[in-house]
């Protein structure tokens, strides 16, 4: 099954393309679906599940076909739970992209000064949505717990990843491979709800899709 992906987030893509081609769809970017890749697409809710939902739809009505979008973010309890949804633009950076994100994990770390470890914990949250040609629309949530490190560590992921110790372990976010940090993330564990989800409903038969 054809996907378009409603995010300019090439982190997001590199992942949601391996978690969900190995479950046989096929993640297609808004560039290869002949948009321009910063299309800006509209999210202006205060939950996870509007933005979603939102930004996944606002695209479904522009291509028609499948189109898969994801709204996620960092919530920190010491912050009464921000970033939250405002985590891509918590430093004021308008691009997407590294720029960006140094940007928000500076201002994160900041806001966090003297805070100690005990109380720095914070989860990754994503809420995935799935709006199919009928308009039919279909959202999961995923979580993961962790804390904040002082010092960022690790090179791979994107945005938080750095910073973010998932709970138990010794390696932040940015220090896992891919197929590491898919198994035990927030969009992980959402695109899995998701798959099941789908396949419950009869809307994916094998590796191929009917409508209703
Ligand atoms: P699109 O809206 O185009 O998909 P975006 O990056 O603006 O791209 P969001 O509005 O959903 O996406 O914001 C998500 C932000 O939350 C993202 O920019 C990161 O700062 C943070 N975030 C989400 N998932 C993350 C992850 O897996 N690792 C690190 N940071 C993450």
């Amino acid at each position: 099954m054809r996907l378009v992906l409603a995010s300019t987030n090439q982190g997001k893509l590199r992942e949601v393309r391996r978690l969900l081609g190995s479950l046989g769809f096929t993640v297609v970017s808004l560039a290869e679906a002949g948009l321009d890749p910063r299309l800006e697409l509209p999210e202006t809710g205060d939950s996870f599940e509007h933005n979603a939902l939102e930004k996944t739809r606002a695209l479904q009505e522009m291509l028609g076909g499948w189109v898969l979008g994801d709204d996620s973010g960092l919530e920190v309890d010491a912050l009464g739970g921000a970033p939250g949804v405002r985590s891509a633009r918590y430093a004021g950076v308008e691009l997407p992209g590294r720029e960006r994100d140094l940007a928000n994990v500076r201002l994160l770390l900041r806001e966090l000064e003297g805070v100690e470890p005990e109380r720095r914990t914070a989860r990754f949250v994503c809420v995935v949505a799935l709006v199919r040609p009928d308009g039919q629309s279909l959202l999961a949530r995923g979580t993961c717990e962790g804390r904040i490190i002082e010092v960022p560590r690790g090179e791979s992921g994107f945005g938080y990843d750095p910073v973010f110790l998932p709970r138990g372990r010794r390696r932040t976010m940015a220090e896992l491979s891919m197929d590491e940090k898919n198994a035990i993330s927030h969009r992980g564990r959402a695109l899995r709800k998701l798959a099941r989800r789908l396949r419950e409903r009869g809307w994916v038969v094998g590796d191929g899709a009917r409508p209703d």
